[in-house]
């Protein structure tokens, strides 16, 4: 078996896109599970954008299959396993908490009892959220902060979070966790606050869009750079000793913030464009969320290198390039 094989699950997600890269320029044999869409055409998008297709091996499958998932296993045989598959947009987990449950929550279940059977010496790594803080206990959060989850998707990567703990303490699985905070990049989904922003902003400049709708613009958010936080995924699964670590830059803006730091990229001014709508807003908000990155400083020997206003940047000038090329992501 190849020391160096890595399935990743959610490989067509943004972060499923960063650590493809970052784990083939390691010297990698990268697999990565496809669930099956009708639209051939948007397979792999983020993929081709980072440049990457056609280098790794997909495999069809389904988070919530287990029989496929041992399938994929026992055809890959990898040494590390990075679970990334999730429904993963908060906002819908309210209209479908059944399938954010099965998916999001039982889906990594089904993942580590697929790992237990046929290659319990695989790495493992669950992709866990700081959602799980929710209703912040404590203004900076830690590993050691209470979770207070606050939507159905929060709920279910707190199950999945505790089935990976648990899995490590009751079958030795070298299982961890990595409590992620927000982070972004010209790959995320245009659902999400930070795209929107900026695919708006570089709509608007271009002469595309005249207005930009948003919900909760006081809502605050540690947000870094994807391309810094799949670097933390890796680390996690070189040590000896599997552990949890929260991922984040220790710093927090609000999402007017983030709105302000786009326009003044290309010169505008956000208040003649942004509009407020009700239907952005959410039956319950995580108000704000800051993270204490200092264990994973201390032992993984990771910190963010990505500052929010080069984020900001590089998001902005990536989607007037896309708009002026007429691509879509
Ligand atoms: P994305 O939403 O970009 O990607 C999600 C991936 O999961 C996609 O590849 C999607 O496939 C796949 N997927 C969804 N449902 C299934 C299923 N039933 N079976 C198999 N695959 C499925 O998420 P991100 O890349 O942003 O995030 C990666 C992980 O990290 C997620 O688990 C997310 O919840 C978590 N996370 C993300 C944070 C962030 O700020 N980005 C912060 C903390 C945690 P398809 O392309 O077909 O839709
Ligand atoms: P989040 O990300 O819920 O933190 O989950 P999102 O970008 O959707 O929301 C962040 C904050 O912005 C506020 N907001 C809006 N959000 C969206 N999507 N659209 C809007 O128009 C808008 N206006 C204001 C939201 O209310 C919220 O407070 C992300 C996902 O990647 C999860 O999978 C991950 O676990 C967490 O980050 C950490």
């Amino acid at each position: 078996m190849s020391s160096k094989r890595a399935l990743i699950t959610g490989v067509t997600g943004q972060d499923g896109a960063y650590l493809s890269k970052f784990l083939l320029d390691k010297g990698y044999e990268v697999h990565g599970l496809l669930r099956r869409s009708a639209s051939a055409d948007v397979i792999g998008t983020r993929l081709k954008w980072i440049g990457v297709a056609g280098q790794i091996n997909l495999h069809d499958g389904n988070l919530t299959d287990l029989s496929g998932l041992i399938r994929v296993l026992q055809e890959v045989r990898p040494s590390e396993v990075y679970n990334l598959a999730a429904q993963s947009f908060v906002k819908s987990s309210w209209q479908q908490p059944l399938l954010t449950g099965t998916v999001t929550g039982l889906g990594a279940a089904n993942m580590l009892e697929a790992v237990r059977i046929v290659c319990p010496e695989a790495r493992f790594y669950q992709a866990s959220s700081s959602e799980m803080y929710g209703l912040i206990q404590e203004p900076v959060q830690s590993e050691k902060t209470p979770f207070y989850p606050r939507s159905p998707y929060a709920a279910a990567k707190l199950y999945a979070h505790w089935m990976t703990v648990n899995y490590r303490e009751s079958f030795g699985l070298h299982a961890s966790s990595g409590i992620l905070f927000n982070h972004e990049s010209p790959l995320r989904g245009i659902e999400f606050v930070t795209r929107k922003i900026t695919d708006g902003v570089a709509r608007i400049k271009l002469g595309m869009q005249e207005t930009l709708a948003l919900g909760n613009m006081d809502a605050k958010r540690d947000w870094g750079h994807a391309r810094d936080y799949v670097k933390a995924m890796w680390l996690m699964l070189q040590q000896e000793t599997p552990d949890d670590y929260v991922v984040a830059t220790g710093r927090t803006v609000s999402v007017r913030d983030f709105c302000k730091l786009a326009f003044e990229h290309v010169g505008l001014d956000m208040e003649s464009h942004v509009t407020v709508d009700e239907r952005y807003l959410r039956p319950a908000e995580v108000d704000v969320l800051l993270g204490d990155p200092a264990k994973a400083k201390d032992k993984l020997g990771w910190t963010a290198e990505t500052t929010l206003e080069q984020l900001v940047a590089e998001m902005v000038e990536a989607d007037l390039a896309r708009l002026k090329q007429h691509e879509h992501l």
